[in-house]
């Protein structure tokens, strides 16, 4: 996927061109409102049309490889279950300012779908962990654009939602399935992990690379990913003792819209740092770390709040 990522990176300014015209014409971009609920369409007739080797889940065969295969619902295959009545979906919201687009559509619905196959015995993730996983990420007409189907690979959850990663999708999917067993070393050196997780997601362009077009994926496509979760880290991005996962405040699972000392940081400097990338979130000077701790290395559970206003101290600028 970090090609892909580096793609979206360099075409994202650049928005489609008419290739019959003599003067480039730029074509503004869709609306997010309209596209999710086209991509949802789509999406759902995909489900409702196809079917995944669920019977191998529930009855795995001795030699089975625990790898999700999907196919048409059609010929000998016509009595199989839609993964329309096994998938979960789950609603989350998206503005416009994500993508960088000048819309102005906040906090738009946008729906994508799981199915954990085999549930991992390790932890359940969240969206902002380091993952070690296998995956392959598709188009609806089975196009693979991207893979890592043998040797596992970490992806950053947490940055993959980023307005350069592109593929928040695959970061709520993710999220959704959990790690498998703790690493046991074989003989030869190499790994194996038992009980490890296997599912896939499905997701519209609004939660994926929406109008941005790349060599193997079409702008507005919706995107399918195949996941095995070996193993998730906490991570805490900036080291200030909050881990990353509880750096976002407004709790809608989104970390890159939350930056408490917004004003502050547009009045004051150049750059902006999301909490979760900000080593001092209310920006008066003294570190997230300082205000956590009890100056002898120990971290104050639950976090300080001197003036018991609900807001602990290092959220807080007026404290
Ligand atoms: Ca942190
Ligand atoms: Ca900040
Ligand atoms: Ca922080
Ligand atoms: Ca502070």
């Amino acid at each position: 996927m970090k090609r892909v990522f580096l793609l979206f990176v360099m075409v994202s300014a650049v928005w489609s061109c008419k290739k019959d015209s003599n003067t480039p014409e730029a074509i503004p971009p869709k609306l997010l409102s309209e596209v999710s609920v086209e991509d949802d369409v789509t999406i759902k007739s995909y489900l409702q049309t196809h079917f995944y080797n669920y019977e191998e889940f529930a009855n795995p065969p001795a030699d089975f490889d625990y790898k999700i295969r999907i196919d048409t619902i059609a010929g000998a295959n016509a009595d199989k279950t839609p993964m329309m009545s096994q998938v979960t979906p789950k609603t989350v919201l998206v503005s416009s300012g994500q993508f960088a687009l000048n819309a102005n559509e906040v906090d738009v619905p946008s729906t994508f779908y799981y199915l954990s196959a085999r549930e991992g015995i390790g932890e359940q993730l969240t969206v902002a962990d380091s993952a070690y996983v296998r995956y392959e990420g598709s188009l609806l007409d089975g196009t693979i654009f991207d893979g890592s189907t043998d040797v596992p690979i970490w992806f950053d959850l947490a940055r993959i939602q980023s307005p350069q990663g592109g593929a928040r999708g695959f970061s709520e999917g993710t999220s959704k399935l959990k790690a498998g067993g703790a690493a046991i070393v074989n003989n030869d050196g190499t790994f194996t992990v038992e009980g490890y997780g296997v599912g896939f997601m499905i997701f519209p362009s609004t939660l994926g690379y929406f109008n941005f077009s790349q060599s193997a994926i079409p702008a507005y496509s919706p995107l399918i990913f195949k996941v095995e979760v070996f193993a998730a880290n906490q991570t805490d991005h900036d080291r200030d003792g909050i881990p990353s996962i509880l750096e976002y405040v407004n709790g809608n699972g989104y970390l890159y819209d939350d930056n408490t000392d917004e004003a502050d940081e547009i009045a004051n400097r150049s750059t902006l740092y999301v909490n979760f990338l900000d080593a001092d979130d209310d920006g008066d000077g003294k570190s997230t770390l300082e205000e956590i701790s009890d100056g002898e290395g120990n971290i104050i559970i639950p976090y300080p709040d001197t003036n018991g206003n609900g807001i602990p101290n290092y959220l807080d600028p007026n404290k």
